[in-house]
């Protein structure tokens, strides 16, 4: 039933109230320690809409001269990144259904008008793990397509305690968040309401 496209898992409300609360404070002092960044885009250096940080052994950034890439440190402070909370992990083994642990958790902070263009997951060196996803927070239209940029797509609703893997031949579908839904509203929870209306995890294997 979760199974909406041969390899992607969506699991509405896959964390209660309670574990969304208890991840946003995890995360709040993630952030605290590895501040949020605007990311810029390769070639051109345009901003990105959304704020990032990372927790775990690696970071994704992107910046104009680098491009996009996983980095040990954060860009801003250069100080390695911290660690991944227990909590992450837990849900890792119990989704992903793959052997070795998340090396990156991306954390994406959405205001009212961040978007997500549609892109390819394909900075990891290990394409055959999963990418597992937590949103908290607002609504928003999550666009998943296929494998080619053209491809037709489906439109869905990600909110708050979903859970969403793209894996096997998901794994390289295209994917992007068309906007944030502000009618059908969960605020975050208290401790990430300051920072946006929306946070999405994502846990990748990267080597
Ligand atoms: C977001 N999510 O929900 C962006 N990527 O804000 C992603 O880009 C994503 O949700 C890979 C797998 C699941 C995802
Ligand atoms: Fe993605």
């Amino acid at each position: 039933m979760p199974e909406i496209a041969p390899g992607a898992f969506h699991y509405p409300s896959f964390l209660e109230a309670a574990a969304q609360t208890a991840l946003a404070e995890e995360i709040a002092k993630v952030i605290a320690v590895a501040p949020l960044y605007v990311s810029t885009m390769p070639k051109t250096g345009a901003p990105m809409s959304v704020r990032m940080t990372n927790c775990g052994a690696l970071g994704w950034v992107s910046d104009k001269e680098g491009g996009y890439r996983y980095e040990p440190r954060h860009p801003q402070t250069g100080t390695p990144w911290p660690a991944m909370p227990r909590r992450l992990l837990d849900i890792w083994n119990e989704l992903a259904r793959y052997p070795k642990p998340p090396e990156a958790c991306l954390v994406n902070v959405y205001d009212e008008t961040a978007r997500m263009g549609l892109h390819q997951d394909k900075d990891e060196a290990d394409l055959s793990a999963p990418i597992l996803s937590l949103s908290l927070g607002a609504d928003c239209r999550f666009r998943l397509g296929g494998t080619r940029r053209g491809d037709r797509a489906k439109a869905f609703a990600l909110s708050s305690g979903d859970a969403l893997v793209l894996s096997g031949p998901a794994r390289m579908r295209y994917h992007g968040v068309d906007r944030i839904l502000p009618t059908i509203n969960t605020p975050l929870p208290e401790a990430l309401a300051a920072l946006g209306v929306r946070v999405n995890l994502t846990l990748r294997r990267v080597t």
